[in-house]
């Protein structure tokens, strides 16, 4: 009996300790979400589309609403950091959570896209760096 009330307490304890860290990052802001690129591979070509997901890291929710305030695209992965091209942010599509992008994809190869967001209620700017290919 002594032996099973110490364990429940053990339990109680581990749990609250095991909670602490999740409390911490549901306070922590921008660095809990990131962008994903929605598919890697992109067909080369002028009016290209890429859609990235912004993710809530903790719960792996998709977060709608975003204010997506700067983008570069360039071609650092392949040693051309100067080679850049315009981004145009698209109307959302049916996703929640998707952001889509026109752009024109003059090279094959990898290209690097930079975003910075702001998520409602939250402070500080997510900012990300997605290297995505685009093929023939
Ligand atoms: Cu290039």
């Amino acid at each position: 009996m002594t032996t099973w009330k110490m364990s429940a307490r053990s339990a109680v304890l581990a749990m609250a300790v095991a909670l602490t860290p999740v409390a911490g990052a549901l306070a922590a802001g921008a660095q809990d979400y990131e962008f994903r690129l929605v598919t890697a591979e992109v067909r080369q070509g002028a009016g290209a589309a890429v859609a990235v997901r912004l993710v809530h890291k903790p719960s792996g929710r998709a977060v709608p609403d975003a204010v997506i305030y700067a983008t570069r695209l360039d071609m650092s992965p392949e040693g051309m950091p100067t080679m850049t091209t315009p981004v145009t942010p698209m109307p959302g599509g049916d996703e929640p959570g998707v952001y889509r992008f026109r752009t024109d994809l003059v090279m094959a190869g990898g290209w690097a896209l930079t975003l910075a967001a702001k998520v409602q209620g939250e402070e500080g700017t997510v900012q990300d760096r997605l290297v995505l290919r685009s093929v023939q």
